[in-house]
This record gives structure tokens, sequence and C-alpha cells, in this order.
């Protein structure tokens, strides 16, 4: 059992006097080590020892998405390559991912807070788990799997597809813990229902369930025809990934590891930090973090926090769900989509013109994306005479998009002039999905 105690129940002033100890460290660990950090505090006129407590966090400037984006690959990354043990990637708004670097201990502190997060929803080591968030450069997979494994239960890398296969898992093997996107646990439902699989012949008691947005109804939706109990797991890939926060039993907001990251909420206009209780964007910045540290990192969710001794026991801060987003990511099956990045692959190709729109649904609780796209009106005229040629322009566009967004696109071609025009600020987004 992991309950670090000694980190999750400390005193408020405990806690502020170790964020304080472990700012300061990583402030003139960034200085000295990461030339952009460096650039950004002197211009500020900033030096290490100007941050000796957690309060003087509003002293420094914030990170944003754009920064990681401009410095591309490496260019954040606090420790030597010789340190790096691990690379994750999350997708950019255009073009480039971000990159992520680990060292062993970060690795080490990630498996930590994850198996803080799986002892926190009552897992323990006589639990099967089985993974299935995406392996692979997304961090979900693997988050998960080394945090169920540190804690010595035992993990079924299943992944993500092959549901039937999984479904059949879970019942032959007893799984009793299953971690997932929501919606993936919705389909997983359906399809255990579609092979005739009774929830009675399943031995599951226990989701971990994020990287999308989630209610409290798809919480009692799951939570029924899967016959578990459903907690929330956030994280994002530039602070660490999944494990960042977590629900206890209590499910009166999710514990962030504040010794690892320190939140902040700003109003997302004038970035003016705001007093704890109100609503606004979330900001982290990692406090131990070697590979890749971020400073003030504004996570784009919107949401609020919660200070005070939980039922639980646990003292730290609680953030609530993640309300909306104050820029136009989407999450589409769990995978991060920016509409910029399907504006980049339809400029990319001179078949098109600059006018497209994404339909974004969930159908048999599987999100679909589909892109309607306006062929250039020279283009539409000399060269597309038969279907043949039309078929092939959209499987070349979905080809791209699949390459640029790790997801696949339903495209639709459409004729010049046919997609609607807006007034002012165009909606490139048309959102059908009914999160209830
Ligand atoms: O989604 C890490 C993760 C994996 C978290 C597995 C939980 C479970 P990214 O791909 O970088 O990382 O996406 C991060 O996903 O800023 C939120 O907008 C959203 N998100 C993650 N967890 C939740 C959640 C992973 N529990 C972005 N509720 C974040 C709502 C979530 N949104």
């Amino acid at each position: 059992m992991i309950w670090n105690r000694n980190k999750e129940c400390m005193s408020r002033d405990e806690m502020s006097a170790l964020q304080g100890k472990r700012l300061h460290k990583v402030v003139s660990y960034v200085y000295h080590n990461v030339p952009f950090y460096r650039d950004k505090m002197q211009q500020l006129g900033m030096i290490p020892d100007d941050i000796q407590t957690i309060e003087d966090i509003t002293k420094l400037p914030f990170t944003t998405k754009k920064d990681l984006r401009d410095n591309y690959p490496f260019g954040l990354q606090a420790a030597p390559q010789s340190e790096i043990v691990r690379i994750h990637a999350s997708s950019g708004t255009t073009g480039n991912a971000t990159i992520v670097g680990y060292t062993r201990k970060d690795i080490a502190i990630w498996s930590e807070c994850m198996s803080r997060c799986l002892t926190s929803y009552g897992v323990t080591r006589d639990d099967i788990f089985s993974v299935s968030y995406g392996y692979g450069l997304f961090t979900g997979g693997l988050g998960a799997h080394y945090g169920v494994e540190n804690m010595g239960a035992t993990v079924v890398p299943a992944s993500t597809g092959n549901t039937e296969k999984h479904a059949k898992l879970i019942r032959d093997l007893g799984i009793t813990g299953i971690a997932c996107t929501p919606s993936y646990a919705l389909y997983l439902a359906e399809t255990i229902d579609r092979m005739g699989i009774k929830k009675e012949d399943l031995k599951l008691r226990v989701g971990a369930f994020g990287a999308e947005p989630w209610t409290e109804n798809m919480r009692k939706e799951i939570e029924d025809r899967l016959g578990l109990k459903g907690y929330n797991l956030y994280g994002l890939s530039e602070v660490m990934g999944p494990c960042v926060s977590y629900e206890c039993k209590c499910q009166n907001g999710s514990h962030i590891c504040e010794d690892h990251f320190y939140p902040e909420i700003i109003n997302p206009v004038t970035l003016e930090p705001l007093p704890k209780g109100q609503s606004g964007e979330l900001v982290f910045t990692t406090l131990t973090k070697e590979g890749m540290p971020v400073l003030r990192y504004r996570t784009r969710d919107l949401c609020s926090l919660m200070e005070g001794e939980c039922e639980c026991g646990r003292t730290s801060v609680r953030m609530s769900s993640i309300k909306g987003r104050s820029d136009d990511m989407l999450i589409i099956r769990g995978i991060n989509v920016f509409p910029s990045q399907v504006e980049s692959v339809v400029l990319s190709m001179e078949e098109f013109a600059p006018r497209y729109m994404l339909i974004v649904d969930r159908v048999n609780n599987l999100d679909t994306l589909t892109v309607q796209v306006e062929i250039r009106q020279e283009y539409f005229e000399k060269a597309l005479d038969t279907i043949g040629e039309i078929d092939a322009l959209e499987k070349k566009l979905a080809h791209r998009l699949q390459n640029v967004l790790s997801i696949s696109a339903k495209v639709q071609l459409k004729e010049p002039n046919t997609i609607e025009r807006s007034q002012g600020k165009s909606a490139r987004v048309i959102d059908k999905r009914v999160i209830k």
C-alpha cells in the first residue's frame, strides 16, 4: 500500500515550507541549465535568490505550450541527454509535438505518485489491473503501468483496441481494476453486453478514468454497466502524465500531489492569480522534476482549487473537475486535437481552399471526427473528373490527417463555396457530443 502519509497529510505550514524550499531549488536549477528560463528571468531582472518562499512564485514568468513548441525538441530540457531515460510526446497546436524527457528519478516519482492515486482508490497488491490507455508516446499507458507495478499489484498491459479480446481477459483473469478513458469504459461496457457477458461474471471493482472530461452522469452509467466504482485521474504530459491529481473515496475533488506539482489558478485573460476557491485557469510548477521542469505552466484547463483537510485524512489541495478549456483544444478518443493542426494539413495541400470544418460526434460511445474541406475552384474545374479522382484525394487527405493527428478522421470533400462563411470569428468546430 503506497499512502505517503508523510506527504499527503502534512500541515499547511509544513507543506508550504517544503514547497518553498523545492521551488528555490528548481528555479536555480533551470536558471543554470535552461537558457530559455535564464533569459526570461534576466528580462525581468530576477536571479534565483529572489525566490525564497512559495509565495514568491508569482514573480516568475509563465510557460506556455507555444514556448515548448518554439523550443522543439529539447530546448527546455534541463538534464543532460545522458540522464534522460524516457521520452513522451503530446500533440502541439501545429506541426511539432511537445517532447518531454524524463530522468530515472522523474520516472520513480511519477510511479510513486501514480501508486498514491491507485491506493486512494482502494487498490492493493491483490488487485489485477488492466491498463487500457494507449501505450506509446502518450503518457497514459506507461504512466499507469509503472504505478500499478510499483505498488505491487498485477498489471495487464491491454492497451487500446482489441476490445473483445480484452473483455474476455477481464472475465477469464478475474481482472479487478481498469485504467482507461471514460468513453472507452462505456465502449467496453457495450462490447461486454454484445458478447453476452454479464456484469455478474466479472470481478471488476475499481476504474481509474481520465485523460478527457467526464461527468457525474457518465460515472453513474459506467459504474452501473461495469459494476465498479469509477475514480477520476488527472494529469498532463508537460507536467508528468497521469498522477498529477486523483480522487479519494470521498470523491470531493481530486487531490493534487502538491509536494511535486504546485498549483495556481489564474484569470486566463489578465493572468492575475485568483484566490483559492475561484474558478480560472490551472497553472502548474513542477517542484522536483529533473528532465524537463516547467515553471508556471499554463494548462488551459479551467477549474477551481479547494484547501482544507479531506474526510479521508489527506490535507493536499483538491481540484474540481475540469469545466472547460481556455483554448480550442478538443479531446477526441482521448487524443488532444487542435483545429490548427487540421488547418496546417489543409493549407499544405494545393487542392484545397483554406475552408474547413471539424465535426465531432459520439456514436455508440466512440468519438468520431469528420473533416469537411472545400476543394479549390481551379482544381475542381480542371482535375476532378471522375469518382476515382475524388476518392483518391479523400484518401490522400485522410492519410495526412492521420499522420498529424494520430487518430483517423472521415474526410468529406465539398464543392467550392459550400462551407458556410461566418461573420467575424469563424466557427471551425461543431461538437455534437452530448457529454451529459
Ligand atoms: O491525458 C495524461 C493522462 C493520461 C491523464 C491518462 C489521465 C489519464 P495529455 O495527453 O498531455 O495527458 O493531455 C492533458 O487532457 O490538460 C486536460 O485537458 C485533459 N485531461 C486529462 N485528464 C483529465 C481528467 C494526459 N481527468 C489534457 N478530466 C489535460 C478532464 C482531463 N480532463
